[in-house]
C-alpha cells in the first residue's frame, strides 16, 4: 500500500488532499519539523535523495516532487476526473495551471522569500543597501511576474469555478500551497473576488476538510517571513 510521508506545514499537504479527494487507501506517516532549524528531521531527510517533502513510498518505490507524485497517484486512478484526459475541453487549462503552480508561482515565491531572508538576516548597515538594490529586482522581475499570475488567476476563475475547469482537479490541489502562502501575505486582501471565492469553495469540500483534519495543524503552509 502507498505510504504518504507527511511533513507538518509543508507541500505534502497537497498529496494528503489528493488522496482524500480520490478516496484512496493509503497509510499516513506524519513528521514534525526540527524545532530549531524548521527543516525536515533527519529521519525524513533519509527517505529520499533530495530530503524534501512530500515523499511517498510503496515497497521499494520511493518518489519525491509534488507533481511527480500527483501524476503517479493519478495514473493508478484512471477513472478519476481530477486530471482531464487528452482531448478533454479543459485539458489545456488544467495542464497550464498544474505546471504554472510549480514552474512559475512557486519559483517566483521562492525568489521573493530568499530576497526577504537576505534583507532581514543581514547586519543593519548592509541591510539598507540590499533593500534598495532588491527593490528594483522585486519591482521589475519578481512582483511583475507574480502579479501577472495573480491577475490571470482572477480572470480564469471568473470563467470557470476551478483552476482546472468546472470541477476540482489536481491543478487546484497543487496550487493550494502557493495560494495559501500568497493569502497569508495579504496578496488577495483586495481586488481578487474570484480568487476569494475559490478559497471558500475548496474549504467547503469534504475531501479538503478531511485532509485538514488529518493534517491537524492550524495552517497548511510554513512561511519564512
Ligand atoms: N519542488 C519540491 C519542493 C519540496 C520542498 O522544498 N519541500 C519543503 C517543504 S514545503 C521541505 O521539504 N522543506 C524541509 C527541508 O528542506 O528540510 C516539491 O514540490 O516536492
Amino acid at each position: 500500500m502507498l505510504t504518504l510521508h507527511h511533513l507538518e506545514y509543508s507541500q505534502s499537504f497537497r498529496v494528503l488532499w489528493l488522496l482524500e479527494a480520490l478516496g484512496a487507501e493509503y497509510e499516513l506517516k506524519s513528521y514534525d519539523r526540527d524545532p530549531k532549524t524548521r527543516l525536515a528531521p533527519a529521519e525524513y531527510k533519509a527517505l529520499s535523495p533530495l530530503g524534501t517533502a512530500p515523499v511517498v513510498t510503496d515497497g521499494d518505490m520511493v518518489l519525491a516532487e509534488s507533481n511527480a507524485i500527483m501524476d503517479f497517484i493519478l495514473d493508478a486512478h484512471p477513472q478519476s476526473d481530477l486530471r482531464p484526459a487528452a482531448g478533454h475541453k479543459d485539458r489545456a487549462r488544467h495542464l497550464f495551471w498544474f505546471h504554472a503552480a510549480q514552474g512559475t508561482l512557486m519559483s517566483m515565491q521562492g525568489v521573493a522569500m530568499v530576497l526577504t531572508l537576505l534583507e532581514t538576516r543581514t547586519p543593519w548597515p548592509i541591510r539598507g543597501i540590499l533593500k534598495a538594490a532588491f527593490g528594483q529586482v522585486r519591482k521589475l522581475f519578481v512582483n511583475a511576474r507574480l502579479n501577472a499570475v495573480y491577475d490571470l488567476m482572477e480572470s480564469d476563475l471568473g470563467k470557470q469555478a476551478f483552476f482546472g475547469g468546472d470541477n476540482l482537479t489536481a491543478a487546484d490541489i497543487t496550487l493550494v500551497y502557493p495560494m495559501y502562502a500568497a493569502r497569508d501575505r495579504g496578496v488577495f486582501d483586495t481586488d481578487y473576488p474570484n480568487i476569494s471565492g475559490w478559497f471558500v469553495r475548496i474549504e467547503a469540500m469534504p475531501s479538503y476538510i478531511a485532509a485538514r483534519a488529518k493534517d491537524n495543524r492550524e495552517r497548511i503552509n510554513f512561511l519564512i517571513r
